[in-house]
């Protein structure tokens, strides 16, 4: 079996990067999911953008679909209203697409990969939904709207994360088609598993919380990859892998999709910082400008705006390179996943 290759210390995933100190600071946030960019008029974009728009609006209604049959209204009402609550708030579904995509790359189908591409999306609203409560960054506003314990209370939003996070591979073990040979199943569960755990978000968000309270020269950017590439690459990362694994993609183009993945991933996450500094509140539907509020080392806060951009734009570029071993066509939706990561406004 295949480990997953995110990697596992500060030193390992910065290897070569040089270590740099915190000093400087940043300002505020931005919006537009992946469903607008399906509405985005045709005039104003390129061919190929419009076939990924396309693409994204049908996964998506798939995918809103399957997640709102995933988790039923049933008793006890309020738990199952609370989890429905967060699991259907919006939110631009990169995971789910990003599984979806990478099952079809491999020649597999939406079917095969969507009860994990649920999964991931109910892990990754558990992990909001408790990285919003008072005792983490305590935040009122998640996807435009009040976070789920503001609504629900703080108990509610502690058990209906941990019930989304239990039920996420109950539904990856149920839900997955018969004619997916069990080992790939099993594979796909163990991989989410320690992509969640102390060796990924768990992990991430403990030395995030950890860097939070520290010297700012203590803080280098080896330190904040770690966070990034735990925190956030690890579930995109999966979420790639777990699709191709299912597909039944032999170790090579795993291992390469993986590696696309944590390029993307790591992004992802300056792109975030960036948004964090330079967005509003609204644009970006939560609490735009908190990284300068609690002092958090971000890569603007290291490296400055411009150079931020300059790296989320290789990473973005060096990510597309690898999916040139691929027809182009068939690639695409991949392709321009990477390039709505790398554009994102929200
Ligand atoms: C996973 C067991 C377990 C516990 C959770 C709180 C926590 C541990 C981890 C924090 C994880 C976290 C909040 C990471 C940030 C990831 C991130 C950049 C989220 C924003 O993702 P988008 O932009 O959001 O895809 P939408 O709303 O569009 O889905």
């Amino acid at each position: 079996m295949q480990a997953l290759s995110f990697a596992t210390t500060p030193g390992a995933i910065a290897r070569g990067a040089p270590a740099r100190k915190a000093t400087v600071s940043a300002r505020r946030g931005a919006a537009r999911t992946v469903r607008a960019a399906a509405s985005a008029p045709a005039a104003a974009v390129e061919a190929s953008e419009v076939d990924f728009a396309a693409y994204i609006a049908e996964k998506n209604a798939a995918i809103e679909q399957a997640l709102s049959d995933s988790v039923p209204e049933m008793y006890p009402e309020r738990l199952h209203e609370s989890m429905r609550y967060s699991l259907l708030a919006g939110g631009k579904r990169i995971r789910p697409c990003l599984c979806i995509a990478a099952c079809e790359l491999m020649g597999g189908s939406m079917e095969t990969a969507m009860p994990t591409a649920c999964a991931l999306e109910m892990i990754h609203t558990m992990s909001l939904i408790h990285d919003d409560l008072p005792s983490m960054d305590n935040d009122d506003f998640r996807r435009g709207k009040p976070t789920n314990h503001k609504v629900y209370g703080e108990e509610m939003a502690i058990l209906a994360g941990d019930a989304l996070l239990s039920h996420a591979f109950e539904h990856i073990g149920r839900e997955t088609p018969k004619t997916v040979p069990a080992d790939r199943t099993l594979r796909v569960i163990v991989d989410v598993g320690k992509c969640v755990g102390s060796e990924g978000l768990v992990g991430g968000q403990v030395v995030d919380i950890m860097s939070e309270g520290a010297d700012a020269d203590e803080v280098t950017l080896d330190t904040l990859k770690y966070i990034h590439a735990h925190k956030t690459g690890a579930l995109l990362e999966v979420s790639v892998t777990a699709g191709a694994i299912l597909a039944g993609a032999d170790e090579e183009d795993v291992e390469r999709l993986g590696k696309y993945a944590q390029l993307i991933g790591l992004a992802f996450q300056v792109v975030d910082d960036i948004l964090d500094c330079t967005a509003t509140s609204e644009e970006l539907g939560k609490t735009a400008g908190k990284d300068e509020a609690v002092g958090k080392a971000t890569y603007p806060s290291l490296v400055g705006l411009e150079e931020s951009r300059k790296i989320a734009d290789d990473l973005i570029k060096e990510a597309k390179e690898l999916l040139s071993e691929y027809d182009r066509e068939k690639a695409a939706p991949l392709i321009g996943l990477a390039d709505y990561i790398g554009n994102r406004k929200n």
